[in-house]
């Protein structure tokens, strides 16, 4: 039996396969019907992160309705900050609720060897994960970028316009990056913890790189994200490394010059005739649509669909969406770009 080869992992190291790999962020959850009935085994969020068994399963259920071709550990990027002590809840129509720092004087992080065992249960599901999935499949390990989650631990929960976190910036901007050098650090043990187990790619998820000026950007963003990658490497980390600043328009470029990460993820703003004039061609792309055309269906997805194909076609491309999956996408849709992507040749 001749070795299975994993397509997206191929596409990122530049082999340029004939084929478009494809998955998409939050494929697994609420969307799902399957995803609905096993969370309703747990009595909350975090217990169903924490649950090998469970988040095992709800990482292999898109693979196994949609046949994607990346499977992401079914995880949350606020689990480093329950890790290390500040509580995190869930509540249901609300969003993450965490017990925030007011200021750093008053926060006793857990120590490098508590956070490990906290996060002990999801290191486990990477290994349950990697000895099930099918060998084509490439399993995408994640944690957030330092200021994503360092947003949440200042600002306590979700759907805030993030100024409690830009203002420490300004006012507290040695509190600030205290608390991102604890990020770093707990955030590369994790990393390469989870590539110990056998995650094959890792991804970062800058889900709020927006609003910030351009200094700001540089210290927020890249610089923090530079140091983590590069501690990673130290470690003897050699998985491929997926970016996701998303919201950094133009500031872009300036990430990829001085990040240089081996995947660029893309958000639904992006324009790729800037992003093809501007963005290495060394450097895979993974995106954009717009979540919103998954949603919808019909004629006018399949067409931006193999609008964003064609942009592409000549360099590295992962097909995914500018965000999230949202929950009420219907099935059929997902079904539809996964089989419109698969029928694509890059080389005619
Ligand atoms: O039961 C549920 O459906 C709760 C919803 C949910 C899910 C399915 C949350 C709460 N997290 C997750 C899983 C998750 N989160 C995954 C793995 C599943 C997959 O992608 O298929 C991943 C990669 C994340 C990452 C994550 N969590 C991000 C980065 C990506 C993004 O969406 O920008 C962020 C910002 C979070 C925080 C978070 N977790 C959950 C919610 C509702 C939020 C957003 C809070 C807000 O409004 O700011």
């Amino acid at each position: 039996m001749p070795e299975k080869r994993k397509l997206l992992l191929d596409t990122i190291q530049g082999k340029n396969p004939n084929r478009v790999p494809v998955w998409m962020m939050r494929q697994a959850g609420r969307h799902l019907p399957e995803y609905r009935e096993l969370r309703s085994r747990a009595s909350s969020f975090l217990e169903f992160c924490y649950s090998p068994s469970l988040a095992t399963e709800a990482t292999l259920q898109p693979i196994r309705r949609y046949g994607m071709d990346g499977a992401i550990l079914f995880a949350d990027i606020l689990l480093v900050l329950d890790a290390l002590g500040l509580s995190v809840r869930f509540e249901e129509g609300v969003g993450p609720i965490i017990d925030r720092i007011e200021e750093m004087k008053s926060f006793r992080p857990a120590s490098q060897s508590a956070v490990a065992s906290r996060l002990s249960p999801v290191i486990e599901t990477v290994g349950r994960v990697k000895d099930k999935l099918d060998p084509a499949s490439t399993l995408i390990g994640f944690a957030g970028a330092p200021w994503t989650v360092a947003i949440y631990a200042i600002e306590g929960q979700g759907k805030t316009d993030k100024s409690l976190a830009r203002l420490w910036a300004y006012k507290k901007s040695s509190e600030l990056s205290e608390l991102v050098d604890i990020l770093i650090e707990v955030t590369v043990d994790y990393l390469a913890a989870q590539a110990e187990a056998g995650a094959d790619v890792l991804m970062l998820f800058e889900s709020w790189a927006s609003d910030l000026s351009p200094d700001l950007f540089q210290c927020l963003v890249i610089e923090p994200t530079l140091k983590l990658t590069t501690k990673l490497r130290g470690r003897g980390v050699t998985q491929p490394i997926i970016c996701f600043p998303r919201g950094a328009g133009t500031m872009i470029q300036q990430f990829v010059d001085e990040v240089n990460p081996d995947c660029l993820g893309l958000d639904t703003m992006s324009n790729p005739d800037f992003v093809n004039r501007n963005i290495n061609q060394k450097i895979c792309l993974q995106g954009h649509l717009d979540p919103l055309a998954l949603l919808s269906g019909g004629e006018k997805m399949i067409e931006t669909i193999e609008a964003l194909l064609q942009k592409y076609k000549h360099r590295s491309h992962i097909f995914n969406l500018g965000h999230g999956v949202i929950p009420q996408t219907p099935i059929e849709n997902v079904q539809e770009t996964v089989r419109q992507v698969r029928a694509f040749k890059r080389i005619e």
